[in-house]
């Protein structure tokens, strides 16, 4: 076939996509594609009036209507636009769910999230989280009079423990984002199933090609788009994706009444980076597992994090719920506090920043950057110490990586 066919025409295995610009469809359409032809495809088939092959940039804040209150499924941008429900499909579809919500950022995902949740209700959550999600929950929500329990949640026991009456949510991450631990979603789910919680899974440093949690119970996924799923460094965004009718009608309504959505540029940009996903994360669990094995290695590295390795605490669990360990490694150096800073500024191919999942392999000291928001004591219960090192592997040529690491821990603690 060629690309000049008509959707009618084609026969090339796509054509399961062509109606996916709505999210009822998005299940059907994961199912009936493997995930590497989803990526590209799901939410987006080609324009039907022009063939463009990637669905416009509609910037638009308002459509015109017909008559009053007859609209052509789009009224404000805020509400809807076709854009974003391209992106909202094709997210849909890669986690296996019928239903996606972007939203501007990460962090506003969650929140809505905490949207659903009424003032004297409880929610147990990871005590090892991103810094900004403990941030919402503890200096944010605790002042609507919801309360919050950080628990080691890959001790099950703990979980159940902490589970009250009010217990209305339990929320993980998995790998968590600094010390890479397993949550095993099909056990929490089933706690907060039998509590009456919800089960919500950050999914962000997985991605839908490495883990889907909608498979193992989870309610919803929520993702930082900002990371693998625009992988780039170029977007700001987030989403949560779910498989229940009723749930996605209420973060709608969230979604559209605080009105934290991404623009049609966004949408388009975390677009273009899905369909790279795949390919782009192959080379980063490459990447990370041969790092991660060389620091293990390495003289002056204490201790390296990584679910890949055969000593990593949860690596069966790993291995039975992902499909590969993924591109981040955390590790501890052996050094004084100085020298660590020392080595993350002296590494020159691995940039120190903030943020993951792009192309572009970052590094970064957690407990000066993205967990200084967590207190230095609740850090150090949870086992994030100052000496902790988190890279994000990125998708360079790894001898490049292994030579910067290396150049750069002899800078630091020679
Ligand atoms: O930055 P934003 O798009 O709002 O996403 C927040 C967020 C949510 N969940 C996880 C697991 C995250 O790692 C993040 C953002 N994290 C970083 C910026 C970071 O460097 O860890």
């Amino acid at each position: 076939m060629t690309h000049h066919d008509t959707p009618d025409d084609r026969r090339d295995g796509t054509e399961q996509f062509d109606d996916l610009d709505g999210e009822a469809d998005a299940r059907a359409q994961r199912e009936g594609g493997q995930i590497e032809t989803a990526a590209i495809h799901a939410g987006q088939p080609p324009d039907e009036q022009t063939g463009a092959v990637m669905p416009p940039i509609y910037a638009t804040s308002t459509y015109v209507q017909d008559g009053p209150g007859q609209d052509r499924g789009y009224e404000y941008s805020r509400t809807g636009n076709p854009t974003r429900t391209a992106l909202e499909a094709n997210l849909a579809a890669l986690e296996g769910g019928a239903h996606g919500r972007a939203f501007a950022s990460g962090m506003a995902a969650i929140n809505t999230v905490l949207n659903l949740l009424e003032a004297g209700d409880h929610v147990i959550a990871g005590d090892d989280v991103y810094g900004g999600t403990y941030r919402l929950f503890r200096e944010v929500y605790e002042d609507y009079d919801l309360s919050f329990s950080f628990v080691d949640t890959t001790d099950l026991d703990a979980v159940g423990a902490a589970v009250r009456p009010e217990t209305a949510l339990v929320w993980v991450e998995t790998p968590t984002n600094p010390l890479m631990r397993i949550n095993d979603i099909a056990a929490l789910s089933q706690i907060a199933h039998e509590a009456g919680a919800l089960c919500a899974v950050d999914n962000t440093f997985a991605t839908p090609y490495l883990q889907r949690p909608l498979e193992h119970g989870a309610d919803i996924v929520s993702h930082s788009l900002t990371k693998y799923l625009g992988g780039h460094s170029d977007v700001v965004g987030g989403a949560l994706v779910t498989d229940d009718a009723e749930l996605n009608e209420r973060l709608g309504f969230y979604q559209n009444s605080v009105g934290a959505t991404p623009d049609p540029f966004a949408c388009f940009l975390v677009l273009r980076g899905t369909k790279t996903l795949p390919v782009r994360m192959d080379r980063h669990c490459e990447n990370a597992r041969t790092l991660a094995e060389r620091l293990d290695e390495h003289p002056a590295v204490d201790r390296v994090y990584y679910p890949g390795l055969p000593e990593h605490p949860s690596h069966e669990l790993a291995a039975e719920q992902m499909d590969d360990f993924g591109g981040m490694v955390s590790f501890e150096l052996a050094g004084s506090l100085d020298e660590v800073s020392e080595f993350v500024s002296a590494t020159e191919v691995f940039a120190l920043a903030e943020s993951l999942g792009g192309v572009e392999s970052l590094i970064e000291q957690p407990a000066t950057m993205t967990h200084a928001s967590i207190p230095r004591e609740e850090r150090l219960a949870a086992g994030l110490t100052d000496g902790l090192v988190r890279a994000s592997v990125g998708t360079e040529h790894v001898e490049d990586l292994w030579a910067d690491i290396e150049r750069a821990l002899a800078t630091a603690l020679e």
